[in-house]
């Protein structure tokens, strides 16, 4: 099975962090595989492979696995340099690398979240909310969901109302006044887009009228998307099976080596460390040596695969907690 450019994104499509990574392929009209997850645990392919991480989407480039949007996107741009996508100048890198900060760390994703209509047909299934509870931690009954909506519309209204009155303020198209969308775009419009998308929000409160400029940004950056999609190649399909025989058979991506003697972690190349995210899903962690750390990205390597080889886990430093392997399933954020 033929997997272009040796990347397979393990994703399912409604997901709004994984779309940040599938818009992005669109938009550059990079070649891809993607093996399909289900949008609840368990997910055989992601076990067999040996991966504990339990959030979409995750990237395998030949046999390094990415986990986490930010960390892909980083890649891809690296691997990609030619018409990549991000800021060039240091101000706009800023801007890109603070939207990215804010749409995912400032809690912005979970008030999105509980903003979900209850009529969606995933609202409804016990199964979905089951697991959705065990991953926030978080009762997810209607009445408690209701009971959070009028908060969270606050703090989405903010939201839009930061955009519309500083960004996007002059009437510019693109984030970085740019001709084309850019991955500051990227960054910025997801949580948005999900939102007017889903019909999530009250039209008396977020509507076309109240932030135009913001909607009208959304609507260009569909219609940039329908445009890319037009030319872009369509991913290959490719089952769990097939995937894992790809990758476990594949080059590594990248060179292993360099733990950075400096870091604050005292950690020791070939260390047995666990690596775990510390947003959401944090009880699900991964063990194997350590071969990288760096300020940018912690790389582990794991054989807890069903083939016993060896594959390398990447995570970036910002979001995941490394530490020497106790065992335990350490659930705390902090
Ligand atoms: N910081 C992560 C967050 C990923 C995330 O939370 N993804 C959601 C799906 S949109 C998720 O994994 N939900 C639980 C699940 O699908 O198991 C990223 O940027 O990739």
């Amino acid at each position: 099975m033929s997997v272009p450019n040796n990347i397979i994104l393990f994703h399912y499509p409604y997901s709004p962090f994984a779309r940040r990574v599938t818009w992005y392929l669109t938009l550059r009209g990079i070649e891809y595989a993607q093996c399909i997850q289900p949008p609840i645990l368990p997910r055989k392919d992601l076990s067999d492979l040996g991966i504990s991480y339990r959030r979409i989407p995750l990237m395998s480039i030949g046999r390094d696995v990415y986990l986490d949007s930010r960390l892909i996107l980083r890649k891809l741009e690296a691997k990609f340099p030619d018409g990549a996508l991000g800021a060039k100048s240091g101000e706009q890198q800023g801007i890109q690398r603070l939207l990215e900060r804010y749409t995912i760390d400032s809690g912005l994703f979970d008030r999105a979240a509980s903003l979900l209509p209850s009529s969606l047909p995933l609202m409804q299934d016990p199964k979905f909310k089951k697991d959705r509870e065990e991953f926030s931690g978080r009762s997810w009954s209607e009445e408690d969901l209701e009971k959070r909506k009028p908060e969270s519309l606050v703090y989405v209204r903010d939201a839009f109302n930061l955009l519309e009155t500083t960004l996007l303020a002059d009437g510019r198209d693109w984030i970085l006044r740019s001709e084309k969308v850019t991955l500051a775009d990227i960054e910025a419009i997801w949580v948005f887009h999900w939102l007017v998308e889903l019909n999530a929000l009250p039209q008396n409160v977020v509507s076309a009228e109240t932030y135009p400029k913001v909607y009208a940004w959304i609507a260009r950056f569909r219609a940039a998307l329908k445009s890319a999609k037009s030319s872009a190649p369509k991913p290959v399909s490719i089952q769990g099976p097939d995937a894992i025989k790809h990758i476990i058979n594949a080059e590594f991506a990248e060179p292993s080596g360099g733990v950075d003697k400096s870091d604050p972690l005292a950690l020791n190349e070939g260390d047995d460390v666990e690596l775990w995210p510390i947003d959401s899903g944090f009880s699900h962690h991964d063990r194997g040596k350590l071969v990288v750390l760096t300020p940018e990205e912690v790389t582990v390597a794991s054989r807890n695969n069903s083939h016993g080889k060896e594959i390398r886990i990447h995570a970036g430093r910002w979001g995941f907690r490394v530490a020497r392997a106790t065992g335990g399933t350490e659930s705390s954020r902090l």
